[in-house]
C-alpha cells in the first residue's frame, strides 16, 4: 500500500491505493509506521518525501473500514494512535501534494514539516459531513498552523480550500505547477539532506517547541541548542568553508 524508494540520502514514500484515492486504512498505516521506523534508524537517510498520485495525496481515513466500528472498538484499538509515531519521527518530512488532501490526508500532510502543493490541490477536513470529526491531529495542528477562525471554518463547514487559499493561509509552504510538485520536493529534500544532521535535527526540535512552550522557554531552548551546535565538527566545517569561500562538506556529526 506504500512504495518506498531511495535517491541518495532522500527517501520517497508513495501512498499506493489509487482506486481508493489513497484512503488511509490500518494496513497502510502499519506499513507506513514500519517504513518510517526503519528510515528513522537509518543514518544514511537525511530527509523523507511523502507523496500520493496526481488525483490524490490521500482522501482521508478509510470510511469503509471505520464505518462499522463501535466506540469501544475504536478506544480498545486506540484507532490510528500509531500515527503519532509518524508525527514524532526525527527525520525531516516534506509532503508533496497533488489532488485531494482531505480528512486524515490533510492531517498526514500537517504531520510533515512542510508541504509543497500543486496548483490543482484541494484541502479539507470534511469529517463533520460524516457525523464525526478529525482524529489524527486535525483540530489541533490546523488551529496552530492557520489560526482559530480559519480552522473553525474548515472543520465546521467541511468545505474544501484550493491551493492558492492554502498558501495564503499558511497551510502549505509553496504552490507550484502540478508537474513540479515532486521534483521541487525532492530538490528541497536533497538540499536539507546535504546540511549538517545535528543542525537540521535541532532546528526541527526548536521550531517544534514553538507550538508547545512559552516564548521565554522557547527562546532559552533555542539559545541552548545553538550553543550546543558549537561542539560539532559540522559547525567548524560550515564556518571554515564560508571563510575559505568554498562549499561546505558536512560529515553529519
Ligand atoms: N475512504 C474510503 N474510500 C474512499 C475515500 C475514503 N476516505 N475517499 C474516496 N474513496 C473511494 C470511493 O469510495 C470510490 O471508490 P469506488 O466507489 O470506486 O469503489 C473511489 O475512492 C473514488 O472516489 P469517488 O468516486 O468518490 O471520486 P470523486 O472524484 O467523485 O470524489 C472525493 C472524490 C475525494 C471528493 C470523494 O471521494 C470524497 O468525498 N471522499 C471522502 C472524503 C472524506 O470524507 N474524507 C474524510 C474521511 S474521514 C479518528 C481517526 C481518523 C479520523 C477520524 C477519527 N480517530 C482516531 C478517532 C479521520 C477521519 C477521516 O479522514
Amino acid at each position: 500500500m506504500i512504495e518506498v524508494s531511495r535517491e541518495g540520502a532522500v527517501a520517497l514514500i508513495r501512498l499506493n491505493r489509487p482506486k481508493q484515492l489513497n484512503a488511509l486504512n490500518s494496513a497502510l498505516a502499519a506499513q507506513m509506521i514500519a517504513a518510517v521506523r526503519e528510515l528513522d534508524a537509518d543514518v544514511e537517510v537525511g530527509c523523507l518525501v511523502i507523496t500520493g498520485n496526481e488525483r490524490a495525496f490521500a482522501a482521508g481515513a478509510d470510511i469503509a473500514e471505520m464505518a462499522g466500528l463501535s466506540a469501544q472498538e475504536m478506544a480498545a484499538q486506540d484507532f490510528f494512535g500509531e500515527w503519532e509515531v509518524f508525527a514524532r519521527s526525527r527525520k525531516p518530512k516534506i509532503a508533496a501534494v497533488n489532488g485531494y488532501a482531505l480528512g486524515g490526508g490533510c492531517e498526514l500532510m500537517m504531520m510533515c514539516d512542510f508541504a509543497i502543493a500543486g496548483q490543482g490541490a484541494k484541502f479539507g477536513q470534511p469529517e463533520v459531513k460524516l457525523g464525526v470529526m478529525a482524529g489524527i491531529g486535525g483540530t489541533q495542528r490546523m488551529a496552530r498552523l492557520i489560526g482559530r477562525a480559519r480552522a473553525m471554518d474548515m472543520h465546521l463547514t467541511g468545505r474544501m480550500m484550493d491551493a492558492a487559499e492554502a498558501l495564503q493561509a499558511g497551510l502549505v509552504a509553496r504552490v507550484v505547477p502540478d508537474t513540479e510538485v515532486l521534483p521541487q520536493a525532492m530538490e528541497a529534500a536533497r538540499v536539507i539532506a546535504s546540511y549538517s544532521r545535528p543542525a537540521v535535527r535541532l532546528i526541527r526540535e526548536a521550531i517544534g517547541r514553538a507550538e508547545e512552550v512559552s516564548l521565554a522557554e522557547g527562546l532559552l531552548f533555542e539559545r541552548r541548542v545553538f550553543h550546543g551546535l558549537f561542539g560539532t565538527p559540522d559547525q567548524q566545517e560550515g564556518m571554515a568553508a564560508f571563510l575559505e569561500k568554498r562549499a561546505a562538506v558536512f560529515r553529519g556529526d
